[in-house]
């Protein structure tokens, strides 16, 4: 490798389908077909870094997918020639290029801190600061579906040693979702968690029924209405611990969140907060003020789980909500020996080698939608 400062030679990126083969559906819709857009970084030394983003419904559209890229086409060109290294300055570069587009500015991002590992000969979760743990507890979703399915769903998870159960919940009748709330939580084991995620889709009143009928089940409500001032309004209305999920978007909104005791957690996606560098500052954040978190996306494949993960491994096991994978519905694999997979309610970090630990053969993603050089 050279001795001089490496630099980006040429980006290239790449769209994936990543349809969900078996239902995930949340409040508003089920995950129809999105693709997912993959980056690679390509070095002055032929070292390649991987990056990927992906929306799903009801965060998106498919048509934001399109965006990400469309995005990706405005940046990539000023990103040439650049050191991928100087991981402060690309970012500061991309949001002065830029305004938001939080999903593409990750995919460019998480692909730094690839390339970077492999010149270093590091794992991501080592430069991330990582106490060496190649794997972190995971959490499950059960989608919305009726109370006998839930709770037949909840007794299988458990006996495959998932721990943390997530059950979606909204875009139905209330009782509805009180009975399969209900359901699930008469069959949780000792030590299991229950959280309950609508995505936005309670109302204000909803939310706070929903907390008073099930006062006494041991839960938290995820995103249980829309708007972050919804939020703000039933905090001291409800019984159970409020989890912040779509509403927290950056480093400034969730420490406004924190301080106010609004948030007594957070479910948190690396694309919409903008990378690796950015969640680092978060996981810090929720780290010194003892904030829950997790760490995860809305959708993807093996690139944007590697760095869910590897961020989660850093997270103390007491602040860990765990992390997940779209892996479970779609069941495509960009590394097949090495990609993140869920054993015994625990996610393996990849281990094919440093910086996420994936080894994607050249030509996987077939021709490139971008070339950038
Ligand atoms: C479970 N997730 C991380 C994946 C789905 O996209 C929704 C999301 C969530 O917790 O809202
Ligand atoms: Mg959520």
């Amino acid at each position: 490798m050279s001795k001089n400062a490496p630099f980006i030679n040429e980006i290239r990126i790449y769209k994936t389908p990543l349809a969900a083969k078996t239902l995930y559906n949340m409040s508003s819709s089920a995950v129809m077909t999105p693709e997912s857009t993959i980056v690679q970084l390509i070095d002055c030394d032929g070292v390649i870094g991987y990056g990927e983003a992906c929306m799903a419904t009801p965060q998106a559209q498919d048509a934001n997918n399109d965006s990400i890229r469309l995005s990706l086409s405005l940046l990539a060109p000023s990103l040439i020639g650049m050191n991928p290294m100087q991981l402060d300055l690309i970012n500061s570069t991309m949001e002065n290029l830029l305004a938001g587009e939080t999903e593409a500015k990750a995919a460019i991002d998480i692909a730094c801190w690839d390339l970077i590992g492999k010149r270093l000969k590091k794992s991501v979760a080592e430069l991330l600061g990582g106490n060496g743990s190649n794997e972190v507890i995971t959490y499950h979703v059960i989608g919305i579906t009726s109370p006998e399915q839930a709770a037949a769903e909840a007794e299988r998870l458990q006996s495959n040693g998932i721990s943390r159960l997530q059950l979606k919940a909204g875009g139905r009748s209330i009782e509805n979702d009180i009975a399969a709330i209900e359901a699930v939580s008469g069959v949780l084991k000792d030590g299991a968690v229950l959280d309950i995620d609508t995505n936005r889709g309670w109302s204000e009143e909803e939310a706070i029924n929903v907390s008073q009928v099930c006062s006494k089940i041991s839960m938290s409500m995820e995103q249980p209405c829309a708007t972050e001032q919804e939020l703000y309004r039933i905090k001291p209305k409800i019984f159970h611990p409020l989890i912040v999920d779509e509403s927290a978007t950056d480093i400034s909104t969730i420490s406004k969140m924190v301080s106010s005791k609004m948030a007594d957690g957070f479910g948190l996606k690396i694309t919409r907060i903008g990378g690796l560098t950015r969640m680092k500052v978060v996981r810090d954040f929720c780290i010194q003020t003892q904030t829950p978190m997790s760490s995860d996306d809305a959708w993807g494949g093996d690139i944007i789980g590697a760095a869910g993960v590897a961020l989660g491994s850093t997270v103390p096991a007491s602040l860990n909500r765990g992390a997940w994978l779209a892996h479970t519905y779609h069941q495509i694999h960009y590394d097949s020996i090495n990609g993140p997979r869920i054993e015994n309610g625990m996610i393996t970090l990849p281990n094919g080698g440093p910086g996420l630990g994936l080894v994607i053969e050249e030509g996987f993603f077939g021709e490139p939608d971008q070339v950038h050089s």
